[in-house]
């Protein structure tokens, strides 16, 4: 045996001595990824209750349900879809959050494709009331209506600000680039009202009331359809989906421009290039894969207690590429980028975080899947004992 097999041997046997015992515990990823439940109605977003269940709108069939994550059991409520649903294309039941006071109003916002009494496609945003007893969604009442529609680009992702005073909600170019820079049109914009419909006076293009322009927070959008408050410096970030380059994370700042439909060509003003000249023009945070589009769907902040070292962290889900991203944030920077699912489970459209801090994350398939992140169970230490000698 030569002297350099004889050393490959015995550094082979030293590996496999150390490895069990402590540094093989330490180099395994800390999370673990679960499949809750299959076969779900195409669920768009999802949502933790008070009472611990995961309610979702279901994109095509303009559905609500709520899943039992521990029994697996599904509930569908009556009630809907709403008069003049829309589904086509990448139209349908979109956003929704849950009021805080959930248990005891049963306050649902939702973001849904609709038709115009005359036929035109539109998007509304409307509070609904879900009468839990009776199983059943009930009391429409539209809060932003219309604003624009088409078969792609509606937008629709709806949050609740931290303090409980305001919705914003967001709303596509309806494939039009300019209406994104046009304050008279809902397009490409991302808008601000109080919960009950109600406009503030201090949005940044308030004007005696006048819509759409009294209801813009920002605008230059192409289509963003995540949105999240960030959990301790209050900016609202967003994801947005790029033409066929450059999908960009944003922070939205009242009566910045974000540069879509600025002047002529599919490709003007994306991430910073050829902005020059936009009028209140904010750049992204980020942009990624330039060449080609990932297709960024929702984001949230990490607010759980099962990964401290994650608090704050900004994860994101992608269409086209089937991923999740962890980005840690310092301010409006990004300090470090993970990516945690990477296409095995085809595209993925919404992220949230569970009442248990595990990570939930649905698929976007008409059988779709519910996954979770949960920390990897920490085998117990194999120390290397000696043997015990009998005698
Ligand atoms: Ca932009």
């Amino acid at each position: 045996m030569s002297r350099h097999l004889l050393w490959m041997m015995i550094c082979l046997a030293m590996a496999a001595t150390i490895l069990p015992g402590g540094d093989a515990a330490h180099a395994a990823p800390g999370y673990e990824i679960q499949v809750v439940k299959t076969g779900l109605d195409r669920p768009w977003s999802i949502n933790f209750a008070p009472d611990g269940r995961l309610f979702f709108t279901a994109r095509n069939s303009g559905r609500l349900y709520a899943l039992n994550i521990t029994t697996g059991a599904v509930q569908s409520f009556g009630g809907l879809p709403p008069a003049r649903f829309r589904v086509e294309g990448e139209a349908g039941m979109l956003g929704m959050a849950l009021d805080p006071d959930f248990a005891t109003n049963g306050w649902a916002y939702i973001c849904y494709s609709s038709f115009d009494e005359a036929g035109n496609r539109r998007n509304r945003l409307s509070r609904f009331t879900i009468d839990l007893a009776a199983g059943i969604v009930t009391g429409e009442r539209p809060l932003i209506d219309p604003m624009v529609g088409a078969t792609h680009h509606n937008g629709c992702r709806v949050v609740i600000s931290p303090d409980n005073q305001y919705l914003f909600v967001s709303m596509g170019d309806a494939v039009v680039p300019s209406l994104a820079q046009d304050l008279d049109s809902t397009g490409g914009k991302t808008f601000r009202i109080f919960k009950d419909g109600s406009i503030p006076l201090d949005n940044p293009f308030y004007d005696n009331g006048r819509l759409p322009r009294s209801l813009i927070w920002t605008y230059g959008h192409r289509n963003h359809q995540g949105l999240a408050f960030h959990p301790t410096t209050g900016d609202l970030w967003s994801t947005e989906h790029g033409p066929d380059i450059m999908d960009e994370l944003n922070v939205l700042i009242a009566g910045r421009n974000y540069g879509w439909g600025w002047g002529s060509g599919p490709r003007s003003c994306l991430g910073t290039v050829n902005c020059d000249g936009v009028p209140d023009f904010m750049p992204p945070v980020a942009v990624f894969n330039t060449d080609s589009t990932v297709a960024t769907s929702d984001m949230m902040f990490y607010t759980g207690s099962s990964f401290p070292a994650w608090f704050g962290d900004l994860f994101f889900v992608t269409l086209k590429t089937g991923r999740l991203y962890r980005l840690k944030i310092d301010n409006r920077t990004i300090v470090e980028q993970e990516i945690l699912i990477n296409g095995q489970y085809g595209r993925l459209r919404d992220v949230t975080v569970g009442p248990d801090g595990f990570i939930y994350v649905s698929t976007d398939a008409t059988d779709a899947i519910l996954l979770r992140i949960r920390p990897t169970i920490e085998r117990p230490y194999r120390a290397l004992l000696p043997l015990v000698m009998r005698g």
